[in-house]
């Protein structure tokens, strides 16, 4: 369990917006949906959530920058912090009904993950992690599954944006992944499936294309978890390459030799 200032502010935060969220998808049919672009929509619920989000982060920390999905960046007068911001990861599955969706918001200092936020409405669960203080999962200390053959894996994986250019390769991944794992699973949550594997309930976890506030939050859960974190191809950071591979020290090393042997 973390008690400090910082978590307080991000958990309140967290929270508020969720009761809005939890409101809303009480009542899909009824939401304002546009479309961003082929296959992502944005919904009222989106926003509103952002705004309850962007209000209570700035008034707690006024000089720190957002990086947050629906409005873009806020510079701050701190440029050493900024918040990486989900309102709603999962929207298609919430639009749908499917009750597998979260908020996530993750603080960056000067290049790393220091705290971190993921909360699922509608299960009730809470996940923090600040670094070097270990992950929670509702005051839970989380560790990556240990499980050490691919084999008796689970796997998760994200394919965000139809048609863009990594397609053709996230086909032959799967086809490689499905070939060694126990199984492959794709839940429409790029935090969820970082905090799924932070507590061991997936071993392993893939996606490219994916942005800043997808990740930040779960990649701090997994490395607070035990569990190792790089860009699909094995390279240091994922947040600036956009990519990330994710399990615990072995199985990890095997995905991403995977990964890259399909793209060799
Ligand atoms: P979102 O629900 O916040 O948009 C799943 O692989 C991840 O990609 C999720 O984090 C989801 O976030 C995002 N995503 C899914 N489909 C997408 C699309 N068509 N365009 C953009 N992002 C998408
Ligand atoms: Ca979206
Ligand atoms: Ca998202
Ligand atoms: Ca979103």
């Amino acid at each position: 369990m973390i008690v400090s200032p910082l978590m307080t502010v991000m958990v309140d935060a967290v929270r508020k917006a969720a009761r809005g969220l939890k409101r809303d998808f009480g009542e899909i049919e009824n939401l304002q949906v546009s479309r961003k672009g082929p296959g992502d929509f944005v919904s009222a619920a989106d926003r509103k959530a952002e705004a309850t989000l962007r209000e209570a982060l700035m008034k707690a920390r006024p000089g720190y920058g957002l990086v947050m999905e629906e409005s873009g960046v806020i510079e701050g007068q701190d440029k050493t912090h900024t918040w990486h911001v989900d309102p709603l990861d999962g929207t298609t599955n919430f639009l749908h009904g499917v009750p597998h969706f979260c908020i996530s918001v993750g603080l960056e200092r000067e290049g790393t993950i220091v705290a971190a936020v993921i909360y699922e409405p509608i299960k009730d669960e809470l996940y923090i992690a600040e670094r070097g203080k270990g992950a929670f999962l509702n005051n839970k200390r989380l560790r990556v599954a240990g499980r050490q053959d691919l084999a008796d894996s689970l796997a998760l994986y994200g394919s965000p944006y139809l048609g863009r250019g990594s397609h053709p390769r996230l086909l032959k991944e799967l086809a490689a992944v499905m070939a060694v794992t126990g199984g492959v699973r794709q839940t429409g949550s790029a935090a969820l499936d970082l905090a799924a594997v932070a507590c061991g309930r997936a071993d392993l976890y893939w996606e490219r294309d994916i942005q800043t506030w997808d990740m930040a939050a779960g990649l701090l859960l997994v490395r607070e978890a035990g569990g190792f974190a790089s860009s699909a191809d094995g390279g240091a950071d994922p947040m600036t390459a956009r990519s990330v591979a994710c399990g615990n020290e072995v199985l990890q090393r095997e995905l991403v030799a995977i990964l890259r042997k399909v793209g060799a």
